[in-house]
């Protein structure tokens, strides 16, 4: 492999910045699971004002703050709503089913977004011998769709219509605040009427640890106990929440860069013949293309890929999948785009 590599896995590979190390070691401290943590406090206060909402919880993982949130918005043997390319139905380790004892009800769509009409054909009749609905789980930006985006208006329509109907609406919003940086509004609109939010510090925003819960406050006490349960109470979490802070403050600013970094890339990808991209779908920073007419499949692609330094990830046996981000310069997706396709013709020829 060359001495140089170009990760376009994840957002979630960056490291974190001089600043960020700065803010770590000199971070006040004190015990989280008290409450006594000033740099934790002071992370959970932030990200409660900038959604608007009561409350905010530190957990460790985006994975770990969705399962929370499940677990304080449902019973056992009820049903989630949830879109089938979800990163909460593929790769959360089934965890609202092994552990919070709750069905997935599926609803498939092309692009990840759900319409009121799927989700509402999808609820449970109120009848005593039917498992019952309690959650709607929305997924915005949603990854494995390609970064789509909800429009705003939707999202309301959906937390109007569900809450008539008594059901909560969560939201995986690992990447909210790319989807905010592409609608052009700011993060507390497009969650106003959602009940949870799970948000990532580590992802695009460029912070090294963890993700926040977002929600009223009676909500987040009850996440709290349930974060405990998990293992997830953090003693002197200040150290990685310093980190976080400087992520929540600086990270949404910048990431039209990521986004126009991604829609290059898909631009460059779209001229090399035997790839099947579309810049125009390309609403945030990740994009998702097809290799299938290469000759290649997946995992043949990525692994001559990487023995010439450009690393992505699959998204299934045809289509792989390619993250811009703060550690990935654009000259470096330029090169990355050159050698896919240096590889791609040589296969294709
Ligand atoms: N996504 C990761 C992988 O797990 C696929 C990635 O590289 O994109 N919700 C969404 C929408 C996510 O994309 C992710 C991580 C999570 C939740 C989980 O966050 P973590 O990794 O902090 O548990």
């Amino acid at each position: 492999m060359p001495d140089t590599v170009i990760d376009l896995r994840s957002d979630t590979v960056t490291k974190p910045s001089p600043e960020m190390r700065r803010a770590m070691s000199e971070a006040a401290v004190g015990d989280d699971v008290f409450m006594e943590d000033p740099s934790v406090n002071r992370l959970q206060d932030r990200a409660a004002e900038i959604f608007g909402k009561e409350a905010a919880l530190y957990v460790p993982s985006g994975t770990m703050g969705n399962l929370i949130s499940i677990l304080a918005q449902t019973e056992r043997g009820q049903e989630v709503i949830c879109e089938g390319q979800g990163h909460i139905y593929n790769y959360e380790m089934a965890s609202m089913a092994a552990i919070a004892g709750v069905l997935p009800r599926v609803i498939e769509t092309e692009n990840g977004i759900m319409s009121w009409d799927q989700i509402e054909r999808a609820i449970r009749p109120k009848v005593y011998y039917r498992s019952q609905t309690a959650l709607v789980s929305l997924e915005n930006t949603h990854n494995m769709a390609g970064g789509t985006v909800y429009p705003t208006e939707l999202v309301d329509e959906i937390c109007e219509k569900s809450h008539e109907r008594g059901l909560a609406v969560h939201l995986d919003g690992a990447r909210v605040f790319n989807a905010a940086t592409s609608l052009g509004q700011d993060v507390g609109r497009i969650t106003r009427n959602v009940d949870s939010v799970q948000f990532c510090l580590s992802k695009g925003l460029g912070g090294p640890v963890g993700s926040l819960i977002v929600g009223g406050r009676p909500f987040i006490e009850k996440c709290r106990r349930f974060r405990k349960m998990l293992g997830g109470g953090m003693r002197q979490a200040g150290v990685i929440a310093a980190a976080g802070l400087v992520a929540l403050e600086k990270g949404p600013g910048r990431l039209h860069e990521d986004h126009e970094k991604a829609k290059h890339l898909a631009e460059r990808l779209s001229a090399i013949p035997g790839l099947q991209v579309d810049p125009s779908k390309v609403q945030t920073n990740i994009v998702i293309y097809g290799v299938g007419e290469t000759g290649f499949d997946s995992d043949g692609y990525l692994k001559e890929l990487e023995r010439r330094g450009v690393l992505a990830v699959p998204v299934d046996r045809g289509r792989v999948r390619m993250v811009a981000h703060l550690d990935v310069s654009r000259e470096a997706v330029d090169k990355a785009a050159d050698i896919v396709g240096e590889m791609v013709g040589e296969k294709v020829r």
